[in-house]
């Protein structure tokens, strides 16, 4: 069983809420990032949650502990109950993440490689098996892994053991569902979903994954 997680980057108010409701009974938990917070405010978090759906707040925090701190306390108090941070600052600013969203008793997800093709410039050569394995022993629930590249989710899975991963790059980046099958724990999926003309739709088309 694979969680599906509606990446609802858009921007407009009632777009979001439109999609959202009616993707809900196909989806198990809708990540909201810069677009839709930039645009809405943090306190749209609090509208989203009327759905009953977990809500992921994709920051990809990336500072010092201490900001990195108030940051995800923030997250936090508008009603997240998970955020995304970035590995590459350092272990003390993934623990400061990890402890802030436990203590809500929230999750924390350390992206450990990135799906765009210019993540291999920095992200390969070793830097995503080190931050796996820093978000492994930070104690993070799980690593954002890319689905437009398999074979570096099968290695990360490794490297992560029992841990979460969750995996973004299905769709409109390329990526498929099918290689990852049995590897990861959720796909997080955005445009083939909120810019498919029915989205209900788009997101129904992924039950067999969910079963
Ligand atoms: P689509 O490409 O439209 O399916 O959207 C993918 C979503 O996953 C977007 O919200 C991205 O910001 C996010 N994402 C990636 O695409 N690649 C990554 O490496 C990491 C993320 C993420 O952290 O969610």
């Amino acid at each position: 069983m694979t969680d599906l997680i509606l990446a609802l980057d858009v921007t407009g108010r009632d777009d979001a809420l439109r999609i959202a409701g009616q993707c809900a009974p196909f989806i198990d938990a809708v990540k909201l990032g810069y677009p839709i917070i930039l645009a809405q405010g943090l306190s749209f978090a609090g509208e989203m949650a009327a759905l009953g759906l977990p809500l992921i707040a994709d920051f990809k925090v990336a500072d010092i502990p201490s900001t990195n701190r108030l940051i995800v306390e923030q997250v936090f108090a508008h009603g997240f109950s998970a955020v995304i941070c970035h590995g590459f600052c350092g272990s003390d600013s993934v623990a400061a993440c990890v402890d802030i969203a436990h203590e809500n008793r929230g999750e924390c997800y350390v992206v450990a490689e990135m799906s765009h093709p210019g993540a291999e410039e920095f992200f390969h050569g070793g830097a995503a098996e080190k931050i796996a394995a820093l978000a492994r022993e930070s104690g993070a629930d799980g690593i954002i892994a890319p689905a437009t590249r398999p074979d570096r989710v099968m290695l990360l899975r490794e490297i992560v053991g029992k841990k979460k991963i969750y995996s973004p790059g299905i769709g409109a980046q390329g990526g498929t569902f099918e290689p990852l099958a049995g590897i990861v724990d959720g796909i997080i999926v955005g445009r083939q979903i909120y810019g498919a003309p029915d989205p209900a739709a788009a997101a129904a088309r992924f039950h067999s994954i969910r079963r």
